[in-house]
């Protein structure tokens, strides 16, 4: 297997931190993204969205999604499970997970990649050039409030987003307050309970992956 990585992107970090929970040890290859490795021939026949992560199986077969990498990691090393223990923790795990990914995930790449002067005509990933629209850049920022307002009323009930454990949910959630954090996104102090989660989280070993 081989996993390839690029150390500054948030959608590669959720995969890394889910490797490090997992202890497990996968060869890793780092793309340059600003250096458009992602869009050579060679990248784009592992993934022709031409994105990270990847993960190539020994095979050749390539998964270029965050969810099917982790699925196949789990069902590969189903020591602590991070996608439920049974078929309700599951579909929970997946609804988070998704939602997480819709509302903060979706909003922060907005705001980012709308505003950005170095993602000028990238304000999507992948092989096409789109330019920048500046009222997307403002509804992103705008979105991740709605994110952090979710995630604060979940976490005031319970200690982890899908439940009483530590899931993919978690991970995609973590991942999502760092990258807004760096965009100066932060969530408002009245979000106590998602604060203290995100200390919490932040604390885990797998966390500084
Ligand atoms: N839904 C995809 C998103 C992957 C994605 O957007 N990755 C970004 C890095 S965070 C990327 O590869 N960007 C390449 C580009 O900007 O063209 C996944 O989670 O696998």
């Amino acid at each position: 297997m081989k996993f390839y990585d690029c150390a500054t992107a948030p959608s590669p970090r959720r995969v890394r931190i889910f490797i490090a929970e997992k202890k497990a040890d996968i060869p890793t290859v780092q793309v340059d993204l600003r250096a458009a490795e992602h869009l050579t021939e060679a990248f784009r026949a592992k993934n022709p969205r031409c994105t990270v992560p990847v993960l190539e199986l020994d095979d050749g077969t390539c998964l270029g999604e965050t969810i099917a990498i982790c699925d196949y990691l789990e069902s590969i090393y189903p020591q602590a499970p991070l996608l439920g223990r049974t078929p309700k923790e599951r579909a929970l795990v997946l609804m988070w997970n998704h939602w997480i990914e819709d509302l903060g995930f979706s909003a922060a790449a907005e705001a980012f990649r709308n505003s950005a002067p170095s993602f000028k005509d990238r304000a999507l990933a992948g092989p096409e050039n789109f330019e920048q629209i500046p009222a997307l850049a403002e509804r992103g920022r705008k979105r991740i409030g709605l994110f952090y307002r979710l995630l604060n009323e979940q976490l005031a009930r319970q200690a982890y987003v899908a439940g009483e454990v530590f899931t993919l949910a978690d991970i995609t959630a973590l991942v999502v307050a760092d990258f807004a954090q760096r965009l100066k996104l932060a969530p408002a102090d009245s979000c106590g309970a998602f604060l203290t989660w995100h200390q919490r989280v932040s604390a885990r070993s797998g966390a500084v992956a």
